[in-house]
């Protein structure tokens, strides 16, 4: 209970933070595209992992104001980027969904209304959501990627092959990119197992038309696996961690 009063009182009171990790085309290694990833600069303890306060959100409700907020300075970051570099194409921001965010009956015009105030055009916001949160309720999800998909915004299935997500379901949704769990790219190199799993990821990727990022790229070797088997991006701590938006801006404007 003190936690959720804490995080509460963070929402309010300007003690969350949106950290930035690149990602990027592993034929040219330039950053096209970062995730926005929560913090939490708790007064006493110092920063909190969303691991430890994402949980707690999610259950109290909290994740609504809390997801509303990163989705807000994300878009605002976006945009400032956009005006600040002049890279072409500007880079566009993805940001995470939780399983209760996505169900919000007025996701769509809530996203809608944070693009215009942003001043950030749709086709540069991606969203991303589990494979849980889409058999939550396979009807309604098609409904809301719909409704997401006609305002122009991308959408990605995150930690794709750890949920369990119906390929039938999958063929129906209007989504753009598959991003494939870490725990499968971390092995690629060594582990025949999930070498294969990796491979059958991207040619289900293909026959399905969606795009694929791969998550977790830690050394030179996954990733030049991965190009030489034509997936179109990655992230990881190779190329970079997560980082402040300062630093962000300094590593665009070494690109621009
Ligand atoms: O950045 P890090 O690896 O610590 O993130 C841990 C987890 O928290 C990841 O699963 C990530 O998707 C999740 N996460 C980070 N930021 C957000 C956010 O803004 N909203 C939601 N729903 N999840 C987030
Ligand atoms: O669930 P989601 O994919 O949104 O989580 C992203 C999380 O993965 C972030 O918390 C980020 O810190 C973490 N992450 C990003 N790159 C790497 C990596 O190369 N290795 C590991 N172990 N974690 C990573
Ligand atoms: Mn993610
Ligand atoms: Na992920």
């Amino acid at each position: 209970l003190e936690l959720e009063n804490d995080l509460r009182a963070a929402i309010d009171g300007g003690q969350l933070r949106v950290h930035y990790q690149p990602i990027v085309p592993l034929k040219s290694e330039r950053v096209t595209e970062v995730e926005a990833l929560v913090r939490w600069q708790h007064p006493t303890q110092g920063m909190i992992s969303p691991l430890d306060f994402i949980p707690l959100a999610e259950e109290t409700g909290l994740i609504i104001p809390l997801g509303l907020w990163v989705l807000k300075e994300a878009c605002r970051q976006a945009a400032i980027w956009h005006a600040q570099f002049p890279i072409d194409p500007p880079v566009v921001i993805s940001v995470n969904l939780s399983p209760r965010q996505f169900q919000m009956p007025d996701l769509a015009e809530e996203v809608e209304r944070t693009l215009q105030e942003a001043g950030l055009p749709a086709r540069y916001l991606k969203l991303e959501i589990t494979e849980g949160t889409i058999m939550l309720d396979v009807e309604a999800t098609i409904s809301t990627l719909s409704r997401l998909k006609a305002i122009g915004i991308k959408l990605a299935v995150d930690d794709f092959g750890t949920g369990y997500s119906s390929l039938a379901y999958l063929k129906r949704l209007p989504l753009d990119v598959l991003k494939i769990d870490r725990s499968f790219i971390k092995g690629i190199a060594e582990n025949a197992e999930d070498k294969a799993i990796v491979q059958a990821i991207l040619l289900l990727a293909k026959s399905l038309n969606l795009e694929v990022t791969a998550e977790g790229i830690e050394n030179a070797e996954q990733a030049a696996m991965l190009n030489s088997w034509q997936c179109e991006r990655g992230q990881g701590y190779y190329f970079a961690r997560p980082m402040e938006a300062d630093k962000a801006t300094a590593l665009l404007g070494r690109l621009g």
